[in-house]
């Protein structure tokens, strides 16, 4: 550890060395991480090396093929290299994890290829299950689950004749000519790279981490899709707190994320190091509020540290900026007590009592008549649900809509084969209200069906439907409530 090296838009707050007490708590708290499934067992982390190596070993059949095809000799940097990113390349990952891979080829390979000849190798694998391929999505992936373990597999090509293993992918000149998707792949390993390589202490940080998103699961606000935070956004926050306390332990870490965070003066961005210039802003645009209008409308913004820089929270809405904000305050005064041993680190990991917490409800409940029908459809309604929040939000009689992160399945007494539900909590400005939420709804199914558009599947069904506290346990399993 460098301990005088300075990484961040502004020097440290302070270089204070842990004291004892401080070394003691971050023990206990790397205790509670351990019980509570965010590290894996040594035979857990010797599968995910072993099917690491045989993607490795597919992808090297893969490379012959197409040193035959496209008729260019083999070398060893002629063809495919694997990066991984992530939180596994955080090395932070908990069980149960995914394996983010980055595919990157030499100019002689295309995307086309990737999703053709490289699947047809992956279907003879027996250990892989579930393969999906996507291609024609914003960011091209093939999904699979290997020996248990999901995978999710990016693709770049770049523009090059050879990718050595040396290839550092954080390099900005190696975007030049690309097509929008490579650069979009590139960008979960160039931004996992950077964020490495802009906290002094790694170790640290890691800790600091794994009890962030903890932290962050049980208080119900791990969710991108959602409004919400997703890994990279947390993974960003907590390394401006490691820049800026770079000589502290984690208990004193997570104090301080709370600190900073429950006071932070947003919409000033969160930045790890300054925005990047470039000569090629005109084919890809960075964040940048003084440029463009749409990016002075983000609550939260949390910038990525690399070309270009993006806002890695523009799904924020008011409704979990404040959710969030309260928890950041909560965390606060629980991590204080925890730091002058008046409380202990169970109690900020205590889960979050949706279904106490309010009165009001909104049931979004979904079915579909089969399964690959329904994975489908709960896509679609999830990557749809805040801008039912964010119109409950415009009314006016609302004061608050929650969305809870976990979905959930129906009653064991349902019919219902195929069924998911997601809930909303509602605060209302005012007491003895007539509530009256069929425009939000409507509103919701219109851009449900625009969505769909001509993919609309026999049996997909959708119901949006208010709900007083007492009619929940109509809805949810036993053991919920
Ligand atoms: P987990 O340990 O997997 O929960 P993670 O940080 O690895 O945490 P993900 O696997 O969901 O989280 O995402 C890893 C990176 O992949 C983050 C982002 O750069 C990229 N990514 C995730 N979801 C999408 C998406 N829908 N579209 C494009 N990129 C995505
Ligand atoms: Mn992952
Ligand atoms: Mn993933």
């Amino acid at each position: 550890v460098n301990k005088n090296k300075t990484v961040g838009v502004t020097g440290p707050i302070s270089l204070a060395e842990p004291k004892p007490e401080e070394l003691k708590l971050t023990e206990q708290l790397d205790v509670y991480l351990h019980t509570n499934d965010m590290y894996e067992t040594p035979e857990e982390i010797t599968k995910r090396i072993d099917v690491l190596r045989k993607i490795v070993q597919l992808v090297d059949i893969w490379n012959k093929d197409m040193a035959v095809a496209k008729n260019i000799p083999e070398t060893s940097n002629s063809g495919a290299k694997v990066y991984t990113f992530g939180s596994y390349r955080l090395g932070i990952n908990a069980k149960g994890a995914d394996i983010d891979l980055l595919c990157v080829v030499p100019r002689h390979i295309e995307r086309n290829d990737f999703f053709s000849s490289f699947t047809d190798i992956l279907r003879g694998e027996p250990s892989i299950k579930n393969m999906k391929s996507i291609e024609d999505a914003f960011v091209p992936v093939i999904k699979m689950t290997f020996d248990g373990i999901e995978i999710d597999m990016l693709f770049a090509r770049l523009a090059l004749t050879e990718v050595k293993d040396t290839q550092d992918l954080r390099d900005d000149s190696i975007l030049k000519n690309l097509d929008q998707k490579c650069v979009r792949s590139l960008n979960g390993c160039r931004v996992t790279d950077e964020i490495m390589n802009l906290v002094s202490n790694l170790e640290s940080f890691r800790m600091t981490l794994r009890a962030i998103k903890l932290w962050a699961k049980r208080r119900e606000i791990y969710s991108n899709v959602l409004g919400f935070l997703g890994g990279v956004s947390w993974a960003m926050l907590v390394a401006r707190v490691c820049q800026l306390y770079p000589n502290a332990t984690p208990s004193v870490l997570v104090q301080k994320f709370f600190s900073i965070y429950s006071q932070w003066k947003w919409p000033q961005p969160v930045l790890l190091k300054q925005l990047s210039e470039s000569n090629m802003t005109e084919t890809f645009s960075s964040w940048d509020p003084r440029k463009n209008l749409s990016d002075r409308s983000h609550l939260m913004p949390i910038i990525t540290p690399c070309f270009p820089n993006q806002n890695s929270t523009y799904n924020v809405n008011t409704s979990t900026r404040d959710i969030m904000m309260d928890e950041f305050k909560r965390g606060f005064n629980i991590s204080t007590e925890i730091l002058n041993e008046k409380d202990s680190w169970e109690i900020l990991f205590k889960p979050y009592d949706f279904f106490r917490k309010y009165r009001h409800f909104i049931v979004v409940r979904i079915s579909s008549s089969t399964a690959a029908t329904h994975l489908e459809w709960y896509g679609l309604v999830e990557s749809k649900l805040r801008l039912l929040v964010q119109k409950m939000e415009a009314n006016s009689v609302i004061k608050l809509a929650h969305i809870n992160t976990k979905a959930y399945p129906p009653r064991s007494d349902s019919t219902e084969q195929h069924c998911t539900q997601w809930f909303i909590g509602l605060t209302f400005s005012q007491t003895n209200v007539k509530v009256n939420l069929t425009d939000e709804a409507l509103y919701f199914y219109e851009q449900i069906s625009v969505a769909l558009g001509p993919n609309l599947k026999e049996g997909m069904n959708m119901d949006v439907k208010y709900l007083r506290k007492k009619e929940l346990k109509n809805y949810l399993p036993d053991d919920v409530l």
